[in-house]
């Protein structure tokens, strides 16, 4: 007989299967899970969105606050002005005023969105598509339309702008801005950098080499991806497989976001928080923002050629201008008045584009050559030596009629 505290131990029925699946908890305690080395690397898996694409809002969330009402009245107003300036640019190629134009049409969130939400000591790294951008940041527009007209290199002080010349080699810019914040955060400064790229140029190696050196030395600088969905005519399908391109930033150990790039509030929020986590030293951050280019690669591209009128279509109601126009109206924070008066000044701002655009620049052929090389190449040299001589020729010629 059994003492009456020993209870009976049922009789093993047991399988190889069941062993199997019973052994890692009956052999050894429950080890603690190890670390997801991927844990706040990865984006949400649905871009950030504050504004439904009609204007209504979505309910507020802790992670992403508004912005504050005065700087998304100021965001509509810069929108409005940029959007004029890129139709006044576009005008200006069909006139023989500009040699070349690449829109950021249906972006106006994204090229106002991250000026706003840097300082203006902070450093921007653009490429050939930020122009607007770059006039919303208070650059003079004749000054930045000086390299799309041919005439020079860059038409602005870089330095005094801390603003880069904008970059048409691609993803070059992506190593310039890990280098410069890398320098800043070095001589104690907290500037971030803040380079924009668009969604196909994150397949070419400088965009993985400018992100994993500003990982590993911790270089404060916002990699900002707008994935337009073409890179001229390559759809993003024949681009990257990866399920979203801020999933890019894991491998570096980058934190990483995607927002909807056609929200501006929400654009101002990811990014504003973005800028704060490399001014905070924590490294750089990558954000994607999923948008949609309007016109085509530039004015000398045929978009019809390889994207349907239907595409472009549903994303014309997707349009972030009118989106936050509708917000602010309806949160009272914008009238007719308000509106009347920005569409006066984005006039105002293109006939005096206009205007200065028509007046003959005066270029000395010969300083192109100028600045390429601390050292220039012997064809550089052969080069320049064959515009010299057809200049004087031209000049003789001139002289003989
Ligand atoms: C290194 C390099 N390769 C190719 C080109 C030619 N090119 C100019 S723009 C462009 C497409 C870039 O697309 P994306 O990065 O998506 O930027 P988007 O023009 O859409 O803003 C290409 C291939 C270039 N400028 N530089
Ligand atoms: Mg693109």
């Amino acid at each position: 007989m059994r003492p009456p505290h020993v209870q009976e131990v049922p009789a093993v029925t047991t399988t190889p299967q069941a062993v199997r699946r019973a052994s890692p908890r009956t052999r050894r305690p429950a080890t603690p899970a190890a670390p997801d080395p991927s844990a706040g690397l990865l984006p949400q898996a649905e871009p950030v969105r504050l504004l439904n694409p009609d204007g209504t809002p979505l309910p507020s969330r802790a992670d992403y606050p508004e912005p504050p009402v005065e700087m998304l009245r100021e965001l509509y107003r810069r929108m409005v002005v940029g959007r004029r300036f890129d139709v006044q640019a576009t005008a200006l190629t069909k006139q023989g005023r500009l040699a070349v134009y690449p829109s950021s049409r249906g972006q106006e969130a994204c090229q106002v969105g991250a000026i706003l939400a840097l300082r203006d000591d902070d450093w921007v790294f653009p490429t050939y598509r930020e122009s607007m951008a770059l006039t919303s940041r208070g650059i003079d527009p004749v000054e930045v339309l000086t390299l799309l007209r041919g005439d020079w290199h860059c038409g602005y002080d870089p330095a005094l702008r801390h603003t880069a010349p904008q970059c048409t080699p691609l993803a070059t810019q992506c190593v310039h801005a890990a280098g410069l914040a890398y320098g800043e955060s070095y001589q104690g400064r907290d500037t971030v950098a803040l380079a924009f790229i668009g969604d196909g140029a994150t397949s070419e190696g400088d965009f993985h080499e400018g992100v994993n050196f500003a990982a590993v030395f911790k270089a404060p600088v916002v990699y900002f991806v707008q994935n337009n969905k073409y890179a001229i005519s390559v759809p993003l399908s024949r681009q990257t497989a990866a399920p979203s391109l801020a999933y890019k930033g894991v491998g570096y150990g980058v934190p990483s976001e995607q927002v909807d790039g056609n929200d501006p509030v929400a654009v101002l929020a990811v990014l504003t928080r973005a800028v704060a986590h490399a001014r905070a030293g924590h490294g750089p951050y990558l954000v994607e923002a999923h948008t949609y280019r309007m016109e085509p690669h530039t004015n000398a591209d045929d978009a019809t050629r390889y994207r349907d009128a239907d595409e472009v279509e549903a994303w014309r109601d997707r349009d972030p201008v009118a989106r936050l126009e509708t917000y602010l109206r309806a949160r009272g924070v914008l009238d007719d008045d308000a509106v009347a008066a920005i569409a006066e000044e984005a006039e105002a701002y293109a006939a005096d584009l206009r205007e200065r655009m028509n007046a003959r620049p005066t270029v000395e052929p010969l300083s192109l050559f100028d600045h390429v090389y601390a050292e220039p190449t012997p064809q550089l040299v052969e080069q320049r030596e064959q515009v010299r001589a057809e200049l004087a020729a031209a000049r003789e010629s001139e002289g003989d009629a």
